[in-house]
């Protein structure tokens, strides 16, 4: 079971306009901006404009229209950032204590511009 949605955290405040981001995209459903601590040259994070903790939880309660427009952004994204090349990227988000997650607003990780190394635990 996700955690209660916190208002406050730093996402749901760059999504009030409280704290500045470096936009990437902006759609109805979805913002995109780059991230405050670059893993690659290439690193985005991509956010639904609704309160949603974690993937689990998006892909459970958001609307059609707010998938459909969250993952169409993050199509466009890759292809504005010059990542649909056969070099590729990686996109990935992290979920609770196990993930790793820091900021409890669901947002994907893109990150492309160098060879990544393996996903291992
Ligand atoms: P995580 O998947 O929740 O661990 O990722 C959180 C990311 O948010 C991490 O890569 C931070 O560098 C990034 N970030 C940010 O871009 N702006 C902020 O104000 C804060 C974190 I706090």
């Amino acid at each position: 079971m996700t955690k209660p949605y916190d208002p406050n955290n730093v996402f749901a405040r760059i999504l009030r306009g409280e704290i500045p981001n470096k936009t990437v995209l902006e759609t109805p459903h979805t913002l995109a901006f780059h991230d405050i601590g670059p893993q690659a040259p290439v690193h985005v994070l991509v956010i639904p404009k609704g309160a949603y903790v974690d993937f689990a939880e998006f892909a459970a309660k958001a609307s059609a229209e707010e998938m459909v427009d969250f993952h169409r952004a993050c199509a466009q994204i890759c292809e504005m950032l010059g990542l649909t090349g056969p070099e590729g990227y990686r996109a990935i988000t992290n979920a609770g204590t196990h993930g790793l997650q820091e900021v409890p607003h669901y947002h994907l990780h893109i990150l492309g511009g160098r060879v990544l190394g393996r996903l291992v635990a």
